[in-house]
């Protein structure tokens, strides 16, 4: 696989790796090398607001708020922006889904319709923008399966059918992590010449993990099994070394941390807010992207009962537990939530 085999120092662009990468799909046509070329794109000039967020005037809110309930951010509005232009005129996209958006983006009818289907949070960790706190896009690509210019259904698609998924990270440095079902790759943005270049080749989660992420401020309104997770993650249990808490209240932060240095992260369903029962964050372009570079990873994804990647969608929007990272830390929520609820 494609960077095992290259001589630590080779320098790879993103560009040369999805070539490489097509060239071991024989029906390939480009399209999807060129979608997540676009992709690459997108996030260099998204990249290029956020590093200068504080300069700009490109703090603070739009006035609007979205389809979650959030205060939209201008730089949110932004990255939106700017992911949708650069997918809607090219003919390799037939719709969008992006968190910011109710419903689904069709691509304008002067335009013609392609065969893949993105959805896109265009800026995660939003709520850390005005504090210069990591940030980050996350995408998802299926093939339209429904005739025409496409439909909600080609969204509801199950994880077990991504085509490709993956993330970038607006931290100290600017980096594109992503995978089409072959292993994952990082990629570092070389702001000197403005390419992605391959960093983190043939990206395994870790063991053992080191790490465990979640909000526990919202402790008390956690069932019983999460609860009792919680402490065999801090070594309250019998014969279990505790692992350290890092928490960013950025997902893609926070993932980030755990795929390279091994660990959990997890958002668990909450009594806190009737809305949010199931959960916080969204199955289509948070839990199931992820969970795909989790498993990719030798990791896993699950909410706590089933692996993510096997639940059938059923809205653009709706939201999910989320357990992701190191498979054998994800497998033990789901042992201590089957034995506690
Ligand atoms: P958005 O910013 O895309 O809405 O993402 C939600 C998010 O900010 C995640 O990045 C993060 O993991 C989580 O919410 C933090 O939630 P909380 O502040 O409740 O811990």
């Amino acid at each position: 696989m494609l960077g095992e085999t290259d001589q630590p120092g080779q320098i790879i662009t993103i560009e040369r790796h999805i070539l490489e990468e097509q060239s071991s799909f024989p029906e390939a046509t480009g399209t999807l090398t060129n979608l997540l070329y676009d992709i690459a794109l997108a996030g260099k000039i998204i990249a290029s607001r956020t590093n200068r967020a504080g300069l700009t005037e490109i703090l603070g809110r739009t006035g609007d708020t979205n389809i979650q309930g959030e205060q939209v951010q201008k730089l949110d509005r932004f990255a939106d922006d700017t992911l949708f232009r650069m997918n809607d005129h090219t003919g390799r996209v037939a719709l969008m889904g992006s968190e910011e958006h109710e419903d689904i983006l069709p691509i304008p009818a002067k335009y013609p319709a392609g065969k893949y289907v993105l959805l896109y949070d265009p800026l995660d960790g939003s709520s850390n923008i005005d504090y210069n706190i990591c940030l980050g896009t996350i995408f998802v690509i299926y093939h339209k399966i429904t005739t025409g210019r496409g439909s909600l259904e080609d969204c509801l698609q199950k994880g077990r059918r991504v085509v490709a998924a993956g993330y970038l990270l607006y931290g100290t440095s600017t980096m594109l992590v992503y995978s089409t079902g072959r292993g994952v790759n990082g990629f570092t943005l070389d702001p000197a010449v403005g390419e992605f270049l391959l960093s983190h080749p043939a990206i395994r989660i870790p063991e053992p993990p080191s790490y465990y992420s979640v909000n526990q401020g919202n402790q008390k309104y956690w069932s019983r099994g999460v609860q009792e997770y919680t402490a065999w993650l801090q070594g309250q249990k019998p014969g279990v070394r505790g692992l350290s808490a890092r928490y960013v209240g950025s997902l893609v932060a926070d993932f980030h941390r755990n795929l390279l240095a091994g660990g959990v992260f997890y958002y668990p369903a909450d009594t806190r807010d009737r809305e949010k029962t199931h959960g916080k964050l969204r199955l289509l372009y948070e839990a199931i992207p992820l969970s795909f570079l989790a498993e990719q990873a030798g990791g896993r994804g699950s909410d706590g009962g089933q692996n993510i990647l096997d639940i059938a969608p059923q809205t653009l929007h709706q939201r999910t537990p989320l357990f992701v990272g190191s498979r054998a830390l994800v497998e033990q929520a789901e042992a201590f939530i089957q034995k506690y609820g």
